[in-house]
């Protein structure tokens, strides 16, 4: 069963926990999620595909787990989502209905509704582990996103290497303050502790403050977090301090960088684990418990995975800590392909099973791994989230007064990457970033417009972007 803590005969039998899931005010035990969570399933049971605004609220929770219930894939939509993603997510997974909370504009769509107190007791058969569980939507370097569809089995594989990777129990107390439209904070953190069976902390924003608090007052034993995240803990000395009392702190979804790494050591006791992955594959390689955590890289493939680095025509580079390669995954977490784009698919997933990650890295002669880079300028990771280039460009190409425009993710202290947008036009820099805002989710909005007279293009009119994110 996937979301193995909530066998509703277990559940019924006496295995029941009164604070499986907090989000706020709001608990939920393991009886409240089996009872309202079937009685989502009973009222979406049928449909083909069902959209979630994922909030962080227990709505969501409910609506998820309602949709794993019932066999329906679900699509989470982005908390912050503005009107031509929207349009497009809807339109591209073919949603049939809103489940639980609405978006100011619902395109359209019918809603279900999430009801808290509602119950219904029904067995539900478990469906088939080949079936998807959600598609998610993930910017590439061009064009809209791509629905990434992964698979119940996916899930379940993902979640049970990190358990052995990280000693992860229902012992446990897992603190995040993450996206619930993102794989860290909605597969690993949500599915994760319904599966593994530990309590579920959600602190609305992932601050350093909300962490302290969590660690103090829910006993709070394994914290998840963003670069950005532990980026901020560690320059809060007192919040930092807090988290001495948890188990085990990890970063993922960005490179964590060594000297935040070295501060989390010394104010928290802790050496982060840190691990690797993406939408598409899930989380891959990691850091163990009890091995080696080297600041800068990302750790060993875990159960089942097998990763190969290559040049570029294809021929494998050795394992020497140095040379570098391209990256490519294979295991049993990887997603089944790009909804409705079988050209996108084939070009990243080969009939071998082998993704090809778009990560440039390393292998060193132990299987340890460091992510050097990525192959593509117009990938930015900001704050963890993975956007494109491409998408913002477009959007920005729709506003009356831009003529050109390029953009690029420039190194940012905190984020990781910012996003700044190069500009030739005739308008203001403010309404630009928010006509992204409205058309795109908040958080692809460019922290700085810059207008220009012209953008530096090679001899074939082609955009030199890595000039440009150098003109800082
Ligand atoms: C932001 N603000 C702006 C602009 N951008 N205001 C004007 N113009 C802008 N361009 C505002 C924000 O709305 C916010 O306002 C304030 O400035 C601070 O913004 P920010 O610095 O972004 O802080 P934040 O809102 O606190 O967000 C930082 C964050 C967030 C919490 C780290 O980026 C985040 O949740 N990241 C996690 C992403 C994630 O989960 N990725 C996983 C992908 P106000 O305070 O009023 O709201 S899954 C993945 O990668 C794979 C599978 C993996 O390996 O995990
Ligand atoms: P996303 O699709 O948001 O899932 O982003 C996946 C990408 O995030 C990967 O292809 C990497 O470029 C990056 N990434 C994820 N985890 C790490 C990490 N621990 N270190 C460096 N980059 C990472």
């Amino acid at each position: 069963m996937l979301l193995a803590s909530l066998n509703p005969a277990a559940v019924a039998g006496g295995a029941d926990l009164s604070d499986a899931v907090t989000i706020g005010d709001t608990a939920l035990s393991r009886s409240d999620l089996v009872g309202a969570a079937t009685s989502v399933a009973e009222r979406v049971g049928g449909a083909s595909r069902v959209a979630i605004l994922a909030t962080p609220s227990v709505t969501t929770v409910l609506a998820v787990t309602g949709c794993l219930i019932a066999g329906v894939p679900f699509v989470p939509v982005p908390a912050d989502v503005g009107a031509a993603e929207r349009t497009h997510i809807l339109t591209d997974s073919g949603a049939q209905a809103w489940l639980g909370e609405l978006p100011a504009d619902t395109g359209g769509l019918q809603h279900v509704p999430v009801r808290l107190h509602a119950r219904s007791w029904h067995r539900y058969v478990e469906p088939d582990s080949d079936a998807p569980a959600y598609i998610m939507y993930t910017s590439g370097t061009t064009g809209a996103p791509k629905g990434v569809q992964t698979s119940r089995r996916a899930v379940a594989a993902d979640i049970d290497a990190l358990a052995a990777a990280w000693q992860w129990t229902p012992e446990d107390t897992l603190v995040h303050g993450l996206p619930l439209f993102h794989v860290h904070g909605l597969v690993l953190g949500l599915l994760g502790s319904l599966r593994i069976g530990n309590r579920f902390v959600h602190t609305g924003k992932p601050t350093p403050d909300g962490y302290a608090q969590a660690a103090e007052k829910s006993g709070g034993t394994l914290f998840f977090g963003v670069p950005t995240v532990w980026s901020r803990v560690v320059s809060d000395a007192a919040a930092a301090t807090a988290l001495r009392s948890a188990r085990l702190l990890v970063s993922g979804s960005a490179a964590l960088p060594v000297p935040v790494f070295d501060r989390l050591v010394s104010l928290t006791g802790h050496a982060p684990v840190e691990r690797y992955g993406s939408t598409e594959s899930l989380i891959t390689l990691s850091t163990l418990v009890d091995g080696d955590r080297r600041p800068g890289w990302v750790g060993l493939p875990l159960d089942g995975v097998q990763t190969r680095l290559v040049d570029d025509g294809g021929a494998p580079v050795p394992h020497d800590g140095e040379t570098i390669g391209h990256l490519h995954v294979r295991g049993p977490m990887l997603f089944d392909g790009y909804l409705n784009r079988e050209a996108a698919t084939a070009e990243v997933l080969g009939d071998d099973g082998w993704y090809r990650t778009g990560d440039v890295a390393v292998i060193d002669d132990g299987g340890m791994h460091r992510i050097v880079g990525r192959e593509s300028v117009d990938l930015i990771k900001t704050g963890g989230h993975r956007v494109g280039a491409g998408e913002i460009e477009t959007a920005l190409l729709g506003h009356p007064g831009v003529d050109e425009v390029a953009v690029v993710g420039v190194p940012d202290d905190d984020l990781g990457q910012r996003i700044v947008a190069y500009v030739v036009g005739d308008t203001d820099p403010d309404s630009l970033i928010q006509f992204v805002a409205e058309q795109l989710s908040v958080h692809k909005r460019p922290r700085e417009v810059r207008l220009v007279g012209e953008l530096p293009r090679n001899a074939m009119g082609k955009v030199l972007k890595k000039e440009l994110a150098q003109w800082d």
